[in-house]
């Protein structure tokens, strides 16, 4: 059902008398809805792009303060945000990758910590080296700051987030994320849509209070489940386009929601990559399913739709989110406003993924995703930054099966530091837009999966975890070390602000 501002004003949920309670006073018994917000009428936009602080031959140089500040997501109200330079979502990261001798580049992004709380940054996607991973006890306390260094090595979707032990939802979720792209020629000399229509969406959904703060109600650390629908930031945006191809590179940036994407016109998606990078041919989709931390790329051509056409996004429900307002079945709209040429075109082939043979994996292991003890364990175990649960050989290829245990429960899975393929789900083959390089897989009710990857660039320890970033937290988190004698995660550790040299 959907509530509207005037039946939450009959239920006193909204009104100027309320605002003046006790908020312990004010908030009613159950979860209520946010105030309500009209769908398709705030402005699309996108997060600014980060500029260098300073560039050499080599490296470019970033700086990101982490900080708090009070922004207006819901017109009318004042929401007290987390946020990378002050924004939700942060600053857009844009670099150049590959090798150095095609102008891949390095980056160092210092991030310096004014907040109360400590943090770490991990930049989900790349092969950082661990003390650069933002491993989850490796904590930027107030006060400090730390630099991270990144070798962009690949050309993908990447996202930057916070993973403080233990805090990573509540950090994540007061709006420390945002994405990082890394570009590379192979990619540039292909003819995909660029430039303004290249673009990213950031979906988030989040729950507001009666006063516009946000609830961090997760249920007893079950999941949190918002009933207002974010792109990059905005409610329900409307997004202005010409009648041409647009490429969007998507991330589901949410606690725990899934969604399921599709377009209201019952055409199709047009999918071009997954989240390390293009997949080896297109392919199309009605639906497209992500949990959180996934990326997906794919070209919508509007080319067919008149002028004045609004085709929305839509979010059919997943039986296992947990929704009290169907607003949530919708994330955006595109108003199809003009008419372009359009010079960009779909090769019939992109970036091959060559299949990593079952032949060459040397070892299989098993991790059982499973909720006991009011906890989420792998193996039933929980989080010990002094246990390692597996030891892959350098170089070596493993086949890791992946088990969830649950009937109610879908878990995505993150591994740290490698691309990984996935060979199958229950015995059955990937979906079609799955088949490429991964470091987030959708492990579904009951389901059992492998997946296979060759361990490397670097050795060292490295996390894997649930990215239903409540279950994360309490406690579906484990790790890995590569080979021996990688550095230890914790060997750089953060410095003061007050020994702040200039970068
Ligand atoms: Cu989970």
């Amino acid at each position: 059902m959907k509530l509207t501002r005037r039946d939450a004003i009959k239920l006193g949920l909204i009104g100027s008398g309320s605002l003046l309670l006790p908020f312990s006073e004010q908030r009613p018994a159950l979860a209520q809805f946010s105030p309500q917000v009209k769908p398709f009428e705030l402005p699309f936009r996108t997060p600014p792009v980060l500029e260098p602080v300073r560039s050499d031959d080599t490296t470019d140089y970033y700086e990101i303060t982490m900080k708090k500040a009070r922004v207006e997501i819901l017109p009318g109200y004042s929401t007290e945000i987390w946020g990378y330079n002050g924004i939700t979502p942060g600053p857009i990261i844009r670099q150049q990758g590959g090798p150095p001798s095609e102008g891949g580049r390095q980056s160092v992004v210092r991030f310096i910590n004014t907040l109360d709380e400590s943090t770490s940054i991990h930049l989900h996607g790349m092969a950082s080296l661990p003390p650069y991973d933002g491993y989850a006890n490796d904590l930027i306390p107030p006060g400090y700051f730390k630099d991270y260094i990144y070798p962009n090595n690949r050309a993908s979707t990447l996202w930057y987030h916070d993973h403080a032990v233990g805090k990573t939802f509540s950090h994540v979720y007061w709006g420390l994320a945002s994405m990082y792209i890394v570009d590379d020629q192979f990619e540039q000399s292909l003819p995909l849509p660029k430039g303004e229509y290249e673009v990213p969406l950031i979906i988030q959904d989040k729950r507001f209070r009666a006063d516009g703060s946000l609830d961090f109600d997760n249920r007893g650390n079950k999941g949190l489940y918002g009933d207002v629908m974010l792109v990059n930031g905005v409610p329900w945006p409307r997004m202005e386009v010409a009648n041409r191809k647009y490429r969007f590179r998507v991330l589901n940036a949410g606690a725990s929601r899934s969604v399921q994407l599709k377009l209201s016109t019952g055409d199709d998606l047009i999918m071009i990559g997954t989240d390390a990078g293009l997949i080896s041919a297109p392919v199309k989709t009605k639906i497209l399913r992500m949990g959180i931390g996934e990326r997906y790329g794919f070209i919508i051509d509007f080319s067919k739709y008149p002028i004045g056409t609004r085709v929305i996004l839509q979010n059919p429900i997943l039986p296992d989110n947990v929704d009290r307002d169907i607003r949530t079945t919708q994330i955006m709209c595109f108003d199809v406003v003009r008419q372009e040429s359009d010079d960009s075109s779909i090769p019939d082939k992109l970036r091959f993924v060559e299949p990593i043979p079952v032949s060459s994996a040397v070892r299989t292991r098993t991790f059982r995703f499973e909720r006991n003890g009011g906890l989420w364990k792998i193996n039933n175990k929980v989080w010990d930054k002094n246990r390692v649960d597996a030891n892959p050989g350098f170089g070596d290829v493993e086949i890791w099966n992946f088990v969830n245990t649950g009937g109610s429960w879908i878990h995505p899975i993150h591994i740290h530091l490698v691309d990984l393929q996935m060979l199958d789900r229950n015995g059955r083959p990937p979906l079609p837009y799955e088949r490429g390089w991964k470091d987030v897989f959708y492990l579904g009710e009951s389901e059992t999966m492998r997946v296979i990857t060759r361990f490397g660039p670097n050795r060292g320890k490295y996390m894997m975890h649930c990215h239903n970033i409540v279950h994360e937290d309490h406690d579906m988190m484990t790790q890995f070390e590569v080979g021996q004698g990688g550095f230890d995660p914790l060997s750089v550790p953060a410095k003061p602000i007050s020994q702040m040299l200039p970068l």
